[in-house]
């Protein structure tokens, strides 16, 4: 097979990367080493900012995230048993984020892509990355047993942290920076309506919880737990009675709690992967880099990186120009970057640190209380919580 763009994995980063380049005419294929089921049954994101929203219209897959996403003027900040609003849409000069989850942002994505009769191979085994510094890369997999090679003239790596694609970059060439957190996060679905009509994040000498959702009548929770907790040793029971303790007093009565439908614990870290480019080879989304969830970033950097690549794509192939190309890794890794530090920040203010003590948590309600007072610090805060500007995409916006 030949294909002008091989796509390796079918999350967000790659489906949205596939759509956008078939509205700009380019030949693509996903290579997928789990199935569609599989893909689709994982819980993640919840948030996407307004560049994500613009990627999915410019990709024509927009209009249930406008028809069903809520948006979201501010979140609230919970600390000392007292909830604290961030006016997110005053202080961002009017902007707002829109709760819409990862798994319908996928589903709508599919969806588009099999409208489209492109081509997605699920369960593709196997995956090898060859030639990436040579003009004409090629993928090797294994499907239903067959051996198999894709040629084509890029490779987008949008196959997550755990990928294949990360890994053929040339140790001598990549640099990894990473931390780790000393806890998890314990999230649970359920089919109840939302304690509140916006986001609480709560900072309890307990630990960290975040009240979310995905629609009026399905909520998402979590809760902070020590690294190498045992999501079989939480009942339902004990995760909402657990809740209930971090949060105030009023939003502890209104809690309606329910069965679990879904039950899972994702590990913490911060994580970059420079360069982004080697030869014909581009990572993008959490390939390259993986962010702690409070601020909400993952699957909106995934965007961004997609649409920096989407742009010196058609850049390459309408005009023959390498520069966007050229300086792909350096235009993601900005944003990356601005990203990474409020993730970090966002994080080391909300969750307990067993080792930083009484003192840590005095600390973090000092800063926590100057934060909601200040309008200086609030708007810092509202500024990156909403997405910080990105410079679009000259060539992407003439596609949409
Ligand atoms: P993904 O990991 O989503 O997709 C990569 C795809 O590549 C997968 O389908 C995988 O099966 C496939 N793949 C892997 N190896 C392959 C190979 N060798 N060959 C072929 N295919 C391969 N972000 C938030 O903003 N908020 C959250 O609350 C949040 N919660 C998260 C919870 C968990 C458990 C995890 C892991 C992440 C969470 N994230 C969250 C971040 C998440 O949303 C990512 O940012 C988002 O999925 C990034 O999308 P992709 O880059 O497409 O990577
Ligand atoms: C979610 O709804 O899954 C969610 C929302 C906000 C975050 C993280 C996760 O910061």
């Amino acid at each position: 097979m030949k294909t002008q763009v091989a796509i390796i994995g079918a999350g967000p980063a790659g489906l949205l990367l596939g759509q956008l380049l078939h509205t700009a005419g380019i030949d693509n294929i996903i290579l997928e080493h789990r199935s569609a089921e599989h893909v689709l049954s994982r819980i993640r994101a919840g948030v996407l900012e307004q560049v994500a929203l613009d990627l999915l219209d410019i990709a024509g897959v927009g209009q249930r995230a406008h028809a069903e996403g809520l948006p979201h003027d501010g979140i609230e900040l919970l600390f000392q048993g007292q909830r604290h609003r961030i006016d997110l849409h005053q202080l961002s000069g009017g902007q707002r984020v829109t709760v819409y989850g990862q798994t319908e942002v996928t589903h709508d994505l599919m969806q588009a892509r099999a409208g489209a009769g492109l081509t997605t191979v699920y369960d593709a085994k196997d995956v090898q990355l060859q030639g990436i510094e040579s003009p004409s890369p090629t993928v090797h997999y294994v499907k239903d047993g067959q051996a198999q090679t894709l040629q084509c003239d890029f490779i987008a790596g949008c196959d997550g942290y755990h990928g294949v694609s990360r890994r053929t970059i040339p140790p001598s060439v990549l640099r990894r920076y990473e931390r780790v957190y000393p806890f998890g996060w314990l999230g649970v679905l359920a089919d109840v309506p939302p304690v509140s009509h916006e986001l609480i994040y709560a900072n309890t000498p307990r630990g960290f919880a975040l009240c979310s959702m995905r629609s009026k009548t399905r909520s998402r929770y979590y809760l902070q737990v020590p690294d190498g907790t045992r999501v079989e040793d939480w009942s339902d029971q004990h995760f909402w009675d657990e809740l209930r303790l971090r949060l105030d007093a009023e939003a502890a009565q209104r809690l309606v709690t329910g069965p679990s439908i879904e039950k899972s614990i994702a590990p913490l870290r911060s994580f970059v992967a420079e360069p982004m480019r080697h030869g014909r080879l581009f990572l993008a989304g959490d390939a390259a880099h993986i962010v702690p969830p409070t601020g909400a970033k993952g699957l909106n950097l995934a965007a961004s990186d997609v649409g920096f690549l989407f742009d010196a794509l058609i850049e390459h192939y309408r005009e023959g120009s390498s520069l966007g190309i050229d300086h792909y890794s350096e235009r993601c890794l900005r944003r990356v970057w601005r990203a990474e530090r409020f993730s970090w920040w966002f994080t080391s203010l909300m969750h307990r640190f067993p080792e930083t003590g009484e003192f840590g948590q005095k600390i973090q309600e000092a800063e926590l209380g100057y934060l909601v007072e200040s309008h200086a610090a609030s708007t810092a805060l509202a500024e990156n919580y909403v997405g910080l500007p990105m410079e679009l995409l000259a060539h992407a916006r003439q596609v949409g």
